[in-house]
């Protein structure tokens, strides 16, 4: 029985063809030199970004693969100023507790180069926050409820091409965690079968913007792969 709407179940590659390995070399190095520039950033400025810029690159995270296909993903794109007022409220009192006594000793050492504290005055003023939301139940099709398959790994994958292509875009983004993040499911309105994934913030960085040198740290690629 096809579980699709295709007539066949096939049809021949295209949009595929194979490039010099002289062009290789080019289009990699041209991509890790714009990747490497990626830094996370924590002081936004509150220029507006258009919506369109938002959608294509959700558009864009939404090629990623996933598990059977059932794209086990929602984004919720917020630019209204009282929705981004909530979630500041919410995730700065999660983080109150985070860093008044929540966190263990060990993973305050390790947070402690970064700067970072309870206080998160960026869920306000960059223009956009997208929630990921990761869906247990789904389907390849809008609106079936079948069991989705390596939901973790799909949602992290698309995210991943989110925070690509927001950058590739010009854009600064920050994937911010706070935990837990339950509140997320209520203010975007969202069904408790999706859990909350990530909260990726963007926008320009601000004008004084500074990043903390500890990020500028990168594995050599002798400590990162072991080729056999
Ligand atoms: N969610 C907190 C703490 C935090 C945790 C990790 I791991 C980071 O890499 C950065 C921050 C916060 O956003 O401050």
């Amino acid at each position: 029985m096809s579980t699709t709407n295709q007539d066949e179940k096939y049809v021949p590659l295209t949009g595929y063809s194979r490039m010099p390995e002289e062009v290789m070399r080019e289009e990699l190095e041209t991509l890790r030199d714009r990747l490497s520039r990626r830094r996370s950033i924590r002081m936004f400025s509150g220029d507006p970004v258009p919506r369109d810029i938002i959608e294509t690159a959700i558009r864009t995270a939404a090629t990623a693969p996933s598990g059977a296909n059932h794209q086990p993903w929602h984004f919720v794109a917020i630019s209204d100023l009282e929705t981004k007022r909530k979630i500041r409220a919410a995730a700065e009192e999660e983080e109150r507790e985070f860093y008044g006594g929540r966190a263990s000793e060990e993973w305050l050492d390790a947070l402690d180069p970064l700067g970072t504290d309870a206080h998160k005055p960026f869920l306000e003023t960059a223009p956009w926050l997208i929630a990921v939301f990761a869906q247990r139940r789904g389907g390849e099709q809008t609106g079936q409820d079948k069991k989705n398959y390596y939901v973790t790994e799909s949602v992290g994958l698309a995210t991943g091409m989110l925070i690509t292509a927001l950058h590739s875009a010009g854009l600064g983004t920050l994937t911010h965690t706070p935990a837990p993040m339950g509140f997320l499911t209520k203010i975007c309105g969202r069904p408790k079968t999706e859990k909350p994934f990530v909260l990726m913030v963007v926008g320009y960085p601000a004008k004084d913007c500074q990043v903390p040198t500890h990020a500028l740290i990168k594995k050599d690629l002798s400590a990162i792969s072991t080729f056999v």
